[in-house]
């Protein structure tokens, strides 16, 4: 069976965080464009790969993964030569977890609560995320001795995180964009050459 990936993109949406991570990983893979302006997100076909109709997908030995995050650290498990991921048994890979769960679970609605304006939720106690000034505060501390998540080591969860982050950047995020600890580490990961390489391509 090859080890090809197939990855279902489009340059504008998450895929690019995706993209980046199969530059770091050096997995082979092959680019299957989709248009969104023709729905090609909706059709039957892609709707079997994925019934949300919606980006990134992967194909990998014959397994379909949808989920940004997930498929981040699938390929990090995929492509171990590429030391992304601790291994499973190393105590670090809680902390690996602990941030990319966060910021796929509370980092991401948070932010897009905030910048499209909705209300703050009612009670934090029984808001997944609490608050997003609490999310900032928390992820702050994750970055704060750096240089990375793992410390010295930059990981799949680097990926993810700094994508989101660069992503909460260019849309001027409140508390982001601005504050030296996210600004420092997204220039960190964004002048990676792998970053550099999807970057040059759109
Ligand atoms: N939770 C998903 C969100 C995926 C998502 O919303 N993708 C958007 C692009 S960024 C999409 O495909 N939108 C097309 C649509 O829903 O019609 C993930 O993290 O991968």
């Amino acid at each position: 069976m090859t080890d090809e990936v197939v990855f279902y993109h489009n340059p504008r949406s998450r895929a690019q965080m995706v993209h980046w991570m199969l530059e770091e990983c050096g997995a082979p893979y092959r680019i299957v464009p989709i248009d969104f302006t023709r729905g090609e997100h909706k059709t039957p076909e892609f709707l079997a790969l994925n019934p949300m109709g919606k980006l990134p997908v992967i194909a990998h030995r014959g397994v379909i993964v949808t989920e940004t995050a997930a498929i981040i650290a699938y390929l990090a498990d995929q492509f171990p030569d590429a030391g992304l991921a601790p291994a499973a048994q190393d105590p670090s890979r809680g902390v690996y977890y602990r941030w990319l769960f966060f910021a796929a679970a509370c980092f991401e609605p948070a932010l897009f609560d905030r910048l499209m304006k909705r209300p703050d939720p009612e009670s934090k106690s029984s808001s997944g995320y609490g608050s997003y000034e609490d999310v900032l505060a928390a992820l702050k501390s994750a970055l704060a001795s750096g240089p990375y998540i793992l410390g010295e080591t930059f990981s799949a969860t680097d990926v993810y995180v700094g994508a989101e982050l660069n992503w909460a950047m260019m849309f001027g995020a409140p508390g982001v964009k601005g504050d030296v600890v996210f600004e420092d580490y997204v220039a960190r990961v964004t002048a990676r050459r792998a970053y550099l390489r999807v970057a040059a391509e759109t």
